[in-house]
């Protein structure tokens, strides 16, 4: 069966001065700049409609044949935080001790991280991202069928991007956690076997008196190659 094209209609664009994109390119880079991830949340609540507006930003971001391969799931129960707690720090504990290389705990030891994880229980909601491994297509025969996704992972990685800087741009703090394993995840979330989860990030305020490690970023000579 041949596929149809999407209609095509006028690309709606608003060119801004050369002045404007300079300033506005540079106000974002600030804020940007100053993001850190934050590993101790208060309690406070965030404000209502903030973190719709956040994923909505993330799931408006390019993907693969447009596939919006991701599916984010908001937890706010405490009940479950506290499950999803204790299921990553049995994992963390064990990885911390037996599963990560000498290498890999070198790499990690000047951030100070350890198998802990009080971020699911103290901050307010705990964002986890899932990539859709392939996609699931109910025909009307009752029948229910695979479909294939493209570059799934890449997808996922530009929505979280965007996520966090959604955020960001809010006020709100967070950190890209990554539980080793996360079939945890899927299981006491509920979520279908055609989901995998890609990263949890806990939101919120940061707790008062909240350090971080004073880490500096490469400097652009270092990183931008002009030919
Ligand atoms: N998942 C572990 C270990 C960890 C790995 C990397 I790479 C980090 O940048 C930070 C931590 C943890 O969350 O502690």
């Amino acid at each position: 069966m041949r596929v149809k094209t999407y209609p095509f209609v006028p690309l709606v664009w608003n060119q801004p001065t050369p002045e404007e994109s300079r300033a506005r390119a540079k106000d974002f880079r600030e804020s940007m700049a100053k993001r850190r991830s934050v590993r101790h949340f208060s309690s406070e609540p965030i404000p209502d409609g903030v973190l719709e507006d956040a994923i909505a930003c993330a799931a408006s971001a390019p993907s693969g044949a447009n596939q919006q391969p991701w599916t984010f799931v908001v937890v706010r129960d405490p009940a479950l935080k506290q499950q999803l707690r204790e299921a990553a720090e049995a994992e963390e504990r064990e990885s911390y001790s037996n599963r990560m290389s000498q290498e890999w705990l070198d790499a990690l030891a000047p951030l100070g991280t350890d198998w802990t994880k009080p971020h699911f229980t103290d901050a307010p909601a705990i964002l986890v991202v899932f990539e859709q491994i392939y996609g699931v297509q109910s025909l009307p025969d009752g029948t229910v069928k695979k479909v294939k996704h493209y570059y799934v992972q890449e997808s996922v990685g530009i929505a979280v991007g965007f996520l966090i800087a959604a955020l960001t741009q809010a006020g709100i703090a967070t950190l890209t956690h990554t539980p080793s394993p996360m079939g945890f995840l899927r299981e006491l979330l509920g979520r279908p076997e055609n989901e995998r989860a890609f990263a949890v990030l806990p939101v919120g305020y940061p707790a008062a008196g909240a350090l971080v490690p004073d880490i500096g970023k490469k400097p652009l000579d270092g990183v931008l190659v002009r030919k």
